[in-house]
């Protein structure tokens, strides 16, 4: 049977042809950069290196690394490449608020975006006669836009529909006769959970495939929304400062996701010296974008743990893969698919007045994240007042709600109860069983 493929032309090139387009395109990036962005100039200059040493893909290691720390500091402007009036959309990451990272995107980025977004839809089993429910959230989040924009570029009848709602989420694909599904996978596997609850089964669904990303999810966790919604789930990754979703996708062999690598150069570095590792050893991923106009980072550090692969892939596509990420090399961590640093809540316990001994839990129970904080309280005696204890918790649960954008449990305990450590302090216990 013929395969289908959005861009065949690119997935499928030969090796050597596609690090040709690589090398033209970083010359040509760097250039670039240098010219329009004088924070990343900077950076060479410190480190001696001028668009001339760029000649080959090797010489990538010469440049400067970048990091959500330069983001932070050049927040909001300085990393753009080109007038605001060229720009025509901004995306932020989710989860942090105060200096989040913005991404600007021009007209021609947001069509590579959605490009790549459609190779994912199309990698699905996606064509213009199937109905695709959008249900990542809408906004700044990328999850929402960048489905939604493929779904589109592919010719699929696109539903908008947000996340949320799940009843109503159901009663649509069932009126609609949904055939693929996008949201995280946790809200995946809660529609499904939700569509038997309601008493229907996978035969009152259309559904075929579902691209689900934004947050870490195990092959067991795969098996189960499948089983649950009579469907293949695939895995996309991306990140809004590389773009969104849709710098890799699974195709049908569900065995690591196809990088863009048109879009993106991959590396893994070691994260602790920097070095850059050979293909098949696991490390920090690393991404250059070659063909960003607007915020064209150039070795951007994702923080994500993974291994690059140049296997032959059954489905025939060339493009590299990369394994679902392992884990990352900095502590943040993804709740309910939101972005959240224990820095962000020590920062707010410590605004309210409480001491930095606390103890953030976090798990998965029925597919849905829980997020528990402990904090010890100064003065015993508030615990005996229950009125006084639930007012303290209620405020500080909404103090973390505006922060985090999402609802943590408090749980305010005696002093010296929480477990001091003689080593590191151990301020995160993450249950939930991902790799
Ligand atoms: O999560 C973009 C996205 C939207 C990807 C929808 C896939 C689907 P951010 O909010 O900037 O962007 O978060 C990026 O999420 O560095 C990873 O740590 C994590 N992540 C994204 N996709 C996956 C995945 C979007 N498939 C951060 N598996 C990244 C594991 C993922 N982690």
């Amino acid at each position: 049977m013929e395969k289908n493929y959005y861009q065949k032309e690119i997935e499928c090139m030969d090796i050597d042809s596609m690090k040709k387009l690589q090398t033209e395109r970083l010359i040509k990036q760097v250039k670039y950069v240098w010219d329009n962005v004088p924070y990343y100039r900077k950076k060479m200059e410190k480190k001696s290196v001028t668009p001339d040493d760029i000649k080959e893909l090797s010489d990538l290691s010469k440049l400067p690394f970048l990091s959500k720390d330069d983001l932070r500091e050049a927040y909001p402007y300085g990393l753009l490449a080109r007038p605001l009036s060229d720009c025509v959309r901004i995306q932020s990451t989710s989860g942090t608020t105060g200096k989040r990272v913005v991404a600007f995107y021009t007209q021609p980025d947001i069509d590579i975006w959605e490009e790549c977004c459609a190779r994912a839809v199309v990698a699905a089993g996606g064509t213009k006669d199937d109905v695709c429910q959008v249900c990542y959230g809408y906004g700044l989040f990328t999850g929402g836009p960048g489905l939604n924009g493929g779904s589109h570029k592919v010719g699929c009848l696109t539903l908008p529909m947000s996340s949320g709602n799940t009843e109503r989420q159901i009663q649509f694909m069932r009126d609609l006769g949904s055939t693929i599904l996008c949201c995280t996978p946790s809200y995946a596997a809660y529609i499904g959970e939700t569509l038997h609850d309601m008493g229907y089964t996978t035969d009152d669904i259309k559904l075929k495939a579902g691209i689900f990303g934004a947050e870490p999810w195990t092959e067991q966790m795969r098996k189960e929304i499948e089983r649950l919604l009579g469907i293949k789930a695939y895995d996309i990754y991306g990140l809004t400062e590389i773009s969104g979703p849709g710098v890799s996708f699974e195709c049908e062999e569900q065995t690591g996701m196809h990088i863009c690598e048109d879009h993106f150069i991959p590396e893994i570095i070691d994260p602790e010296t920097g070095e850059v590792l050979p293909e098949g050893e696991k490390g920090e991923l690393v991404f250059t974008s070659i063909t960003k106009e607007a915020f064209p980072l150039l070795r951007y550090r994702t923080r994500d743990i993974c291994v690059l692969s140049r296997e032959k892939c059954s489905c025939g596509r060339t493009l590299i893969k990369m394994t679902k990420p392992m884990g990352r090399s900095d502590d943040m961590l993804i709740i309910r698919g939101v972005n959240v640093f224990p820095s962000q809540i020590e920062t707010v316990l410590i605004n309210q007045g409480y001491s930095p001994n606390y103890l953030i839990e976090v798990d998965r129970v029925n597919n849905t994240d829980t997020l528990d904080v402990s904090v010890e309280v100064d003065d015993e005696k508030l615990l005996d007042d229950a009125e006084a204890k639930e007012a303290n918790a209620k405020k500080l649960v909404a103090a973390m709600k505006s922060v985090l954008g999402i609802n943590p449990k408090i749980h305010l305990v005696a002093p010296k109860s929480i477990t001091r450590s003689e080593g590191k302090a151990v301020r995160v216990i993450d249950r939930r069983k991902l790799v």
